[in-house]
């Protein structure tokens, strides 16, 4: 695994790194080699960082994000229900983490209770303060981006950071998209909007 220059003033995000994106409802190709490599690099790199935070999708009544035909674009099968183990996180986290990968955790944020919530900025912890509010009183300064799925929730997440007056970066290496394209044209408009994607290395 490639390693990273970490600005220690940086918080890392750990996106949708859940259930249903692995190996349930929607699964995304290679998800549980993503899922273990975010927990070993997370186990090597949380102290680091100033935060490390993850997000959940956590629909309960997301309307036209989910449908029963979907086109895997704007549109998705049933996925993360609020409270179901889909919306869990994934197991291959502890593995890759070598132990229980919340404890390297300082903050989760649940996401898209009634929307389609792409972005972790969506988020609310379990006392509702949002992700931005989060991060501004941790003194954070940067973000590292990473999880699941590039295509979707990590690219949204980036470019609601940028927007933010947030550097940040994408490391590919550790997410996975939804589909080549989809990953290729977020990734375009994370890099148009300033952000930084950083590709994975060549095998
Ligand atoms: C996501 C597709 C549908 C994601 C969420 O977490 O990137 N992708 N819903």
């Amino acid at each position: 695994m490639t390693t990273y220059d970490i600005d220690p003033t940086s918080a890392l995000i750990v996106v949708d790194v859940q259930n249903d994106f692995v190996d349930g409802s929607l699964p995304v190709s290679g998800g549980a080699e993503c899922a273990r490599a975010v927990g070993e690099y997370v186990a090597r790199t949380a102290d680091s960082y100033q935060l490390v935070v993850t997000t959940q999708d956590w629909h309960v009544d997301p309307g036209h994000h989910f449908s029963d035909e979907p086109d895997f674009e704007d549109t998705f099968p049933p996925h993360c229900r609020a409270g179901t183990e889909g919306a869990e996180l994934h197991p291959a986290l502890d593995e890759g983490f070598g132990g229980d990968f919340t404890s390297a955790v300082d903050a989760a944020v649940r996401k898209g209770q009634d929307n389609s919530g792409y972005s972790g900025f969506q988020g609310v912890d379990a006392s509702g303060r949002d992700l931005d509010s989060i991060l501004r009183a941790h003194g954070v300064a940067a973000l590292d981006v990473i999880g699941i799925a590039s295509s979707h929730c990590v690219a949204a997440t980036a470019l609601d950071g940028l927007e933010r007056g947030y550097p940040v970066r994408v490391m590919l290496e550790l997410s996975v998209g939804v589909s080549e394209a989809g990953e290729s044209e977020a990734m375009t408009r994370v890099r148009d909007a300033g952000g930084i994607v950083i590709e994975r290395p060549a095998t």
